[in-house]
């Protein structure tokens, strides 16, 4: 049975992986960083009891940013696959932690391929690194692929191309099979609730049962590429089963702005919203006139990533990588599983007891 081992099993791509790769026949062991709350919603369905025999769901605490806990996990479970998959991921956040971000992201990927070297695992364990289109920044071309000049636009993306450099270093002066995977923006009903897609799918589905009155938003002519979570991490897997490491983009090749996709989820809903005004005075009306949506500068970045557009021919060709589910069905799942937890408070509410919404 071969062995995999998570970091950032309790985030977005870490739930869809882990369960991914149990589904592979994959004895699966994730590493969890300590909370004062469990944390674990997201892989709560997957979860085994520790008293349990023959589990194939292992978690271990640990933190990135802590060396002594990353080799004695590596030691102990002798992984053949690592996927580093934790990041303090938030672009905007990184802004306000930037030396964390740089600690977690950019040396958290040295501290675990180092852990690999000292442990003698250069032949065994193979190495995947969370890249990101971010990395590209300030774009040198449309659209990017794995050849296009990085140009990062925040400390979040600079400690990414930190991990990026040294997980290619690596490959290189060591032989390891460590690889990276550029993947553009991908979401699902387990996104976190404060990036731009999540926070519009959750407030509209609370707006259209009246739980909510508006959502404030930042830029609105931000362009991404927008795939689903589950079909990328399919291919993080794939680009570890390869003859030799080699990096890829992983992308749709179509793209939507923040405005477009406000306009398909509330298409979703049965909202259909009409834009008045423009920069910080743009706002979004219902049939009734009702401000739903307005713009507030506190969501601006300092510096901006305005456009994002994938090019993954190289995935097509030696990945066989299509991407399976479209625009429309993604905002659409993410639409219906909001709806429903929105009806789920607005039960709670209906019987007298207060909901909490943090609106960020
Ligand atoms: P999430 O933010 O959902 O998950 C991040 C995970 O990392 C969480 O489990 C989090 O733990 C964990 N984590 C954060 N800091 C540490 C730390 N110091 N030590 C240990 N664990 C830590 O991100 P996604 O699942 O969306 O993304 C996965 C990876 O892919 C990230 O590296 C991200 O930067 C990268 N990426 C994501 C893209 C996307 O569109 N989703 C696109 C390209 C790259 P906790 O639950 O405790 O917070
Ligand atoms: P991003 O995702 O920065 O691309 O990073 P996010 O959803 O945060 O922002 C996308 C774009 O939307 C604009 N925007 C807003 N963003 C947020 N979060 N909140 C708002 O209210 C808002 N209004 C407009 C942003 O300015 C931006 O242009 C994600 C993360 O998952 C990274 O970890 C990953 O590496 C990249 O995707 C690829």
């Amino acid at each position: 049975m071969k062995k995999a081992l998570i970091t950032g099993v309790t985030g977005q791509d870490g739930a869809y992986l882990a369960e991914f790769l149990l589904g592979k026949g994959y004895e699966v062991h994730g590493i969890k960083r300590r909370t004062s709350l469990f944390n674990t919603d997201r892989i709560d369905h997957l979860y085994q009891d520790p008293h349990e025999e023959n589990r194939r769901l292992v978690l271990h605490h640990g933190d990135l940013t802590d060396s002594s806990s990353l080799i004695r996990i590596i030691q102990q479970v002798q992984p053949d696959e690592i996927y580093n998959l934790a990041a303090q991921s938030h672009v905007a956040v990184s802004f306000e932690e930037p030396e964390y971000t740089a600690n977690s992201d950019g040396l958290g990927a040295l501290r675990i391929l180092e852990a690999i070297r000292i442990l003698g695992l250069e032949k065994k364990t193979r190495f995947y690194q969370a890249s990101t289109s971010e990395l590209y920044g300030l774009v040198q071309e449309i659209p990017q692929k794995e050849t296009t000049p990085f140009y990062p636009r925040s400390p979040y993306a600079v400690a990414k191309l930190y991990a990026y450099w040294i997980t290619v270093n690596y490959r290189e002066a060591y032989g390891l099979y460590a690889c990276n995977g550029i993947l553009f923006n991908h979401e699902s009903p387990k996104r976190g609730e404060t990036f731009v897609t999540r926070k519009i799918t959750r407030a509209l589905a609370r707006i259209k049962l009246g739980l909510q009155n508006c959502v404030y938003l930042g830029n609105l002519d931000a362009k991404r590429d927008w795939g689903h979570a589950r079909d990328y991490v399919e291919m993080q897997w794939l680009m570890l089963q390869q003859e030799q490491a080699e990096d890829f983009v992983i992308a749709t090749g179509v793209q939507y702005s923040v405005r477009q996709f406000v306009d398909a989820a509330a298409k979703e809903l049965g909202i259909s919203i009409t834009w008045k005004g423009e920069g910080i005075e743009e706002k979004g009306y219902d049939a009734s006139g009702n401000l739903i949506v307005a713009v507030d500068p506190r969501y601006f970045r300092p510096t901006e990533v305005e456009t994002l557009l994938g090019d993954a021919t190289r995935a097509k060709e030696k990945l066989g990588w299509t991407p399976p589910t479209s625009f429309e069905q993604l905002v659409a799942e993410m639409v219906e599983e909001d709806l429903r937890s929105a009806q789920r408070d607005e039960l709670v509410k209906s019987h007298g007891f207060s909901t909490f919404n943090y609106n960020e």
